[in-house]
């Protein structure tokens, strides 16, 4: 592509940002609002990370308007010259970057590449054998609230007594039903997963072996979790929840890449090429595979190895400095960028203390615990992770004290039932004072500070 051309999608948005501007206020009200709040929050949802402003801008590219099911070179409409390029762009930064032999990159979301993917290994009513939702499992996953568990026969492992995946059980229960897919990923689980042995297992009783790495996709790409790219016959992410990319999902295979599907004869890889289109999908997002392919190329730097290695050291500093003021953290510590609480000791309810802490402008997401007496939109835990956190550039000591935030909130935080709680004005004035501090010292990267903003004239 041509410098021009370059240069013509950056002008485009130019213009479009300050026509946006001009003509939707109250559209651009709220976007503002959001940027702001997201400056000014210390955000510790497990599953999301900050994309780029680079990763947005090519998200809002014109190639957006280009209609064309299918794939490169095989398009079932024209126009998709430039497409084209991109989509093959996507796809060999994609295997690049995990070390993989093939990648789709069309899944709108992982939860779509899961659908595709269960849809070609297994037949209507096929039994597939995953973590329970409510041991940190996914909806994807085979739950009876989703297709999922509606189409297919799941049956499901859970924990050991000390919170590990209980692999001896997955083990057993593959004996004895006999899956037709393994599902080894997890929602809410923060220790190391044993893609070997997962394999092992599969291999044991002639299954399919899916890893869903969502939540650990970063940290496998940057080497700080294990692969399962040449163990799994298939793997799926999402790219936006460590990736930092835009919202959507992301297919990948290695040695298994040629080995033949439950016909015996078609490879993997084009049967999963058939699972998303037209098996599972329509037309794919033609900007959202450009900010695809430019996350793919900003997680191959060294800078963003250096931030999953913060995203390891600052979650284990997390759950230390958390179990030490006295909280319960479930499966004892953390492997990844996650640290999941019980808060039942606290006499708290996962909402309130979800609650509590965004009142003060601590994000963390209400979590279902092993064994959990409350229902899903009140839960006994709590979910925490710590890639914004690294993204921002804090390391152990900034994380520490984050903790000792949410530790001063959880213990001010009275509960008068499980929704609803009383927090003193003066505790929750003293912590937002706290996390505005720290975000100001540590900005979202590459984005505008409040600082920033307010010395160019827009006042947060
Ligand atoms: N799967 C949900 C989560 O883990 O929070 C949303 O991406």
């Amino acid at each position: 592509m041509s410098a021009a051309q370059a240069g013509a999608q950056a002008l485009l948005l130019d213009r479009a940002s300050a026509q946006l501007h001009q003509e939707d206020p109250e559209l651009v009200a709220l976007l503002d609002g959001d940027v702001t709040a997201q400056n000014s929050t210390l955000a510790m949802v497990a599953s999301a990370s900050v994309a780029d402003p680079s990763v947005l801008a090519a998200g809002a590219a014109a190639l957006s308007n280009v209609t064309a099911e299918g794939y490169p070179g095989k398009r079932y409409h024209p126009g998709a010259h430039w497409f084209d390029a991109v989509e093959r762009l996507a796809v060999e930064r994609a295997t690049a970057l995990f070390h993989a032999r093939y990648a789709n990159v069309q899944p709108h979301s992982c939860s779509s590449a899961n659908v595709a993917v269960l849809g070609a290994l297994l037949p209507p009513g096929g039994t597939l054998l995953a973590l329970d939702l409510d041991a940190g499992g996914h909806l994807t996953h085979g739950s009876a609230a989703s297709l999922t568990g509606r189409h297919y026969r799941a049956v499901h492992y859970g924990l050991t007594p000390g919170g590990r995946v209980d692999l001896d059980e997955v083990a057993a229960l593959a004996d004895h039903h006999r899956p037709g897919v393994i599902i080894a990923g997890a929602s809410a689980h923060p220790r190391t997963l044993d893609f070997a042995r997962f394999r092992r297992i599969a291999d044991q009783v002639g299954a399919y072996l899916v890893a869903d790495i969502s939540h650990i996709a970063g940290l496998v790409a940057t080497g700080e979790h294990p692969s399962p790219i040449d163990l799994a016959h298939v793997t799926t992410t999402s790219t936006y929840k460590q990736l930092g990319g835009p919202r959507g999902g992301l297919i990948l295979m290695g040695r298994d890449h040629a080995t033949p599907g439950p016909d015996g004869r078609t490879p993997l890889s084009r049967l999963m090429q058939r699972a998303v289109f037209p098996l599972a999908q329509g037309t794919p997002n033609p900007a959202a595979i450009a900010a695809k392919a430019r996350a793919f190329q900003l997680a191959a730097t060294p800078a963003f190895k250096e931030t999953a290695r913060l995203i390891v050291g600052n979650a284990r500093a997390l759950a230390e400095e958390l179990a030490d003021l006295g909280h319960h953290v479930l499966a004892g510590g953390t492997d990844t960028h996650m640290v999941l609480l019980d808060l039942r000791a606290h006499g708290l309810s996962g909402v309130v203390a979800e609650r509590a802490l965004e009142e003060c402008g601590i994000l963390a997401n209400r979590n279902r615990i092993d064994g959990d007496p409350r229902p899903p939109l009140v839960a006994s835990g709590l979910r925490l992770g710590t890639n914004i956190l690294a993204q921002r550039g804090m390391g152990a000591q900034e994380t520490r004290a984050c903790a000792r935030l949410m530790h001063t909130v959880l213990t001010a935080t009275t509960a008068v039932d499980d929704t609803t709680y009383a927090l003193a004005p003066d505790v929750r004035d003293r912590v937002r004072a706290e996390v505005a501090r720290l975000c100001a010292r540590f900005p979202l990267p590459h984005y505008l500070g409040d600082d920033d903003l307010h010395d160019r004239g827009v006042r947060p």
